[in-house]
C-alpha cells in the first residue's frame, strides 16, 4: 500500500524555497545553525532522516522487501528529535513499537535499521526483530517493544540499576496513549514515585490507539499528565510539532531527576500522519482532522522558522536535505544488499 501524505519532505522543501526570498527574513545569526547551545541545523537532519526513512520504508513495504508490521513515526519526529536531543550518551532508551525514529534520533546506525526492516543479517537485531525490535545495546537503545505498555517496568527497571549504581544517569521512556489503560502504567509509575527512580516517563499522546481516538475510550479526557499528581510524579503537557518546545521541557525533566528528585512525566500531543499500520484504512478518522494537522507538520514549519529568523540558510537546508537523501538511498542499497540470516541462526539469542 503506498502511502499517502501531503506532508512529504518534497512538499516541504518547496514550501521552503517558495519563502526563500520573502520579506521579513532577517540577516542570518551566523550560518552555523547554532543557537546559544542547540545545533538547529541538527535537528532539521534527524527529523528529515527519519521523515526520509519512513517513506523509504512504505516504499520498500508496498514492494515487498519488507515485510511483518510497519509502523512509521510520520508526524511525529519533533517529539521522538527534541526529547533524544536533550539526553546524554549514557542515558538509557526505551522505545514502544513505533521506534525507527527514536532509534535514528540516539544515532542507531541506519544502514543496520534499515537491513533489520528488510530481514536482514546485518540489521541492529540480525534480521530477527524486525521493525518492531531494534536494539542497539553500545547506544543505550534498549528496544523496540511489541507489547504495549511492556517496556514501561522494563524502563523503570533499567532506572533501578541506575540508581542503584549510583550514577547520575537516566532512563527515557517512550510510550503511546494506547498505553494507558493497562494496569502496568500504573504499577510502574507507582513504583517509580515510591522508589523515586530516575526516569523520564515520555507520552506521545497521538490522539489515537490502532484505531480508537482516545475521546472514545478514555474516561476523562485527552489529557493525562494531571492524572500524574495521583502519585506525585511532575508533569507537563508539551506541543509535541515543536522540536524546540520539546526540548526545552525535556532538559528541565532531565535536569531535576539528574538532581536525585525521582520520575517526571512529560506528554507531548502530537499526531501521526499516516495509519497506525500500513495496513489501515483509517476509516475512523477524517481527513480534515488529519490535514489541520499536516498544517503543523514540523518538517515543513521548523525549517521555514529558520530561514525566516536567519538562523539557517535555504541553501543549507537543501544540502542537508540532499546529504539524507543519498544517506537513506544508500541504506536501501544496503539492505538490498545484504543476506538473509543462515536458518542455523534461528534459536540463537533467543531466550523463551
Ligand atoms: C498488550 C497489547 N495489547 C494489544 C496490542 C495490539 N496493539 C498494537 S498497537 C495498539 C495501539 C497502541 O496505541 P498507542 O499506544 O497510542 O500507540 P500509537 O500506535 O498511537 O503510536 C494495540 C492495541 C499489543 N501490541 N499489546
Ligand atoms: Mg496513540
Amino acid at each position: 500500500m503506498a502511502i499517502s501524505t501531503k506532508s512529504s519532505s518534497r512538499t516541504s522543501s518547496k514550501q521552503v524555497k517558495s519563502s526563500r526570498n520573502g520579506a521579513g527574513v532577517s540577516k542570518g545569526l551566523g550560518e552555523s545553525g547554532v543557537v546559544g547551545n542547540i545545533d538547529h541545523l541538527d535537528l532539521f537532519r534527524q527529523m528529515y532522516l527519519i521523515r526520509q526513512f519512513e517513506l523509504a520504508c512504505g516504499e520498500n513495504y508496498s514492494k515487498g522487501m519488507i515485510r511483518g508490521f510497519l509502523h512509521l513515526y510520520i508526524g511525529q519526529e519533533a517529539a521522538g528529535v527534541g526529547a533524544i536531543s536533550a539526553l546524554r550518551a549514557d542515558d538509557y532508551i526505551v522505545s514502544h513499537y513505533r521506534d525507527h525514529g527514536h532509534a535514528l534520533a540516539r544515532g542507531v546506525d541506519v544502514n543496520r535499521c534499515m537491513a533489520e526492516l528488510f530481514g536482514r543479517a546485518t540489521g541492529t537485531s540480525k534480521g530477527k526483530g524486525g521493525s518492531m525490535h531494534i536494539f542497539d545495546a553500545a547506544k543505550r537503545f534498549m528496544g523496540g517493544h511489541a507489547i504495549v505498555a511492556g517496556q514501561l517496568p522494563l524502563a523503570a527497571g533499567l532506572a533501578l540499576a541506575q540508581q542503584y549504581e549510583g550514577t547520575d544517569g537516566l532512563t527515557i521512556c517512550f510510550f503511546g496513549d494506547g498505553s494507558t489503560n493497562q494496569g502496568l502504567y500504573h504499577e510502574t509509575m507507582n513504583l517509580a514515585a515510591i522508589w523515586k527512580l530516575p526516569v523520564l516517563f515520555f507520552l506521545e499522546n497521538n490522539m489515537y490507539g490502532m484505531g480508537s481516538s482516545i475521546e472514545r475510550v478514555r474516561a476523562g479526557g485527552i489529557d493525562f499528565y494531571p492524572g500524574m499528581a495521583t502519585y506525585g510524579i511532575p508533569a507537563a503537557e508539551v506541543d509535541g510539532m515543536d522540536v524546540l518546545a520539546v526540548r526545552e521541557l525535556t532538559e528541565a525533566a532531565v535536569s531535576r531527576i539528574r538532581s536525585g528528585e525521582g520520575p517526571q512525566f512529560i506528554e507531548a500531543k502530537t499526531f501521526r500522519f499516516v495509519g497506525h499500520s500500513l495496513a489501515d484504512g483509517q476509516k475512523y478518522r477524517g481527513q480534515e482532522e488529519v490535514g489541520e494537522w499536516e498544517q503543523r507538520d514540523p518538517l515543513s514549519t521548523f525549517p521555514l522558522m529558520l530561514i525566516n529568523q536567519g538562523i539557517a540558510t535555504p541553501s543549507q537546508i537543501e544540502k542537508i536535505e540532499a546529504e539524507v537523501d543519498k544517506q537513506i538511498k544508500e541504506a536501501v542499497q544496503f539492505a538490498e544488499q545484504s543476506p538473509e540470516p543462515d536458518p542455523t541462526e534461528i534459536a540463537t539469542d533467543v531466550f523463551a
